[in-house]
């Protein structure tokens, strides 16, 4: 396939633009080459600028759980903006999309809209601060929740990929109020409990983490988290934007049966427009403004179209769940597919999945945190990444990435997909 005029684009995006991208995992910077400029996309595919068809993983970074310009989420948008774009001013939709999330999620009675992943879990921290009156948090090396000063301690995603997990611009205070433990490890957490008696506001994680590739939370590790915020009455924040509404309804607090007290969302609940939210029992909201002293505001926060969007999504998930599990059955097939050829060739490799996460590791090590996503051959990684998207296979540019399946593949895209590696597998 030909790039020519996507290379073009970005040669002229890059002399306005930082790195020519308005975020940085949309740049090929550690596989190298150049991004692909989208002109439109429709169910599973993208279409690009040079007029290639691209079976797409990435799904937005996760939104379009159902697909690109899937057929409801567009007429809701539309018919919303012939009403006007924005007011600051309350509209029903937003107690709609409330009603609708808090009905589909357990453990929440008031969600909070907000306009990204970031200002989600960054406020959900200010929340659990203001409620326990500690300072401390504990976050997990390679899980991102988004680029606020707090998070940006051994973070995951980009800011792994460009070699920037500790950001300058953090000051230490900052810094040294995030504590870092390894994602699967409870005894690590237990020690930094006994250091910190007594200061440790909350516990932040993406209970499946999707921001060093996927990883899965091992038997008892959630419910270890669990007890010792529950034995030390701290906070626990399950970052739920990947996982929220993408894994089960009520996302990975419903599918391993574990309650957190505060829940941050992005991605699917926005259906595509720039939607965050954060959500917790009566007791714990009722600390923000207007009604408690914790305060977090936003011009566009509950913007109408956006609220329509993620109605719309939302209103689909919850008519017919059993999406959740023909998106499962079909990652599985895709793992299994994949898992073959790449045995059959002898290529060291380690696949993690859940729900329609998934990613590939180049390495035998079994990866259960960052070090281990870390043995990846990256090398290896460029060369699949460029053979998949030369077959028309586009992939997050990262292996520090989750893939995300939408609902739209078809047997015949994944089939495709398969024989796609099988053909590129010799050179890798
Ligand atoms: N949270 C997304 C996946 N790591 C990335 C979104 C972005 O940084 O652009």
């Amino acid at each position: 396939m030909k790039y020519q005029r996507s290379s073009a684009l970005f040669a002229e995006a890059e002399k306005y633009i930082p790195g020519g991208v308005n975020s940085p995992v949309r740049a090929f910077k550690s596989v190298g080459g150049t991004p692909v400029f989208i002109e439109s996309a429709k169910g599973a595919y993208l279409y690009d600028a040079d007029g290639n068809r691209l079976i797409d993983y990435i799904a937005s970074w996760g939104p379009m759980i159902l697909g690109h310009a899937h057929e409801p989420v567009i007429t809701a948008v539309t018919e919303k903006a012939k009403k006007g774009t924005s007011f600051g001013m309350p509209t029903e939709t937003e107690t709609e999309i409330a009603q609708l999330a808090i009905s589909m999620v357990p453990n929440i009675d008031k969600i909070r809209f907000v306009n990204s992943g970031t200002e989600a879990c960054m406020s959900a921290v200010r929340l659990a601060r203001g409620f326990t009156g500690r300072e401390k948090i504990v976050k997990f090396a390679g899980c991102y929740h988004g680029h606020s000063d707090a998070f940006l301690i051994q973070a995951g995603s980009g800011a792994v990929t460009f070699g920037s997990p500790n950001s300058p611009g953090v000051t230490r205070g900052t810094a040294q109020d995030t504590l870092l433990a390894k994602y699967n490890d409870l005894e690590g957490v237990k020690e930094l409990f006994a250091a910190n008696k007594g200061e440790i506001a909350a516990i932040i994680i993406e209970p499946v983490a999707g921001n060093m590739g996927c990883i899965l939370p091992e038997e008892g590790f959630l419910q270890g988290l669990r007890s010792l915020c529950d034995d030390n009455g701290s906070l626990l924040i399950f970052d739920e934007v990947m996982t929220g509404f993408r894994l089960a309804k009520g996302g990975a607090q419903e599918l391993f049966g574990i309650k957190a007290d505060i829940v941050t969302f992005g991605k699917v609940i926005g259906g595509g427009l720039p939607v965050g939210a954060f959500a917790a029992r009566d007791e714990i909201m009722n600390h923000l403004a207007p009604l408690g002293p914790v305060y977090q505001a936003g011009t566009l926060s509950g913007n109408p179209l956006a609220m329509s969007a993620g109605l719309a999504l939302l209103s689909e998930l919850n008519a017919y769940p059993e999406i959740f599990k023909s998106l499962e059955e079909k990652t599985l097939y895709l793992h299994k597919g994949i898992a073959r050829v790449l045995s059959e060739r002898n290529i060291p490799h380690h696949i993690n999945r859940m729900g329609s996460m998934i990613s590939v590791h180049f390495t035998d090590e079994k990866v259960r945190d960052f070090s281990s996503a870390a043995t990846g051959n990256n090398e290896r990684f460029k060369k699949f990444f460029h053979g998949m998207l030369n077959e028309g296979i586009h992939l997050p540019p990262s292996a520090f990435e989750s893939w995300f399946l939408n609902d739209a593949l078809s047997y015949a895209d994944l089939d495709f997909t398969i024989s796609a590696v099988e053909k590129i597998a010799l050179s890798l």
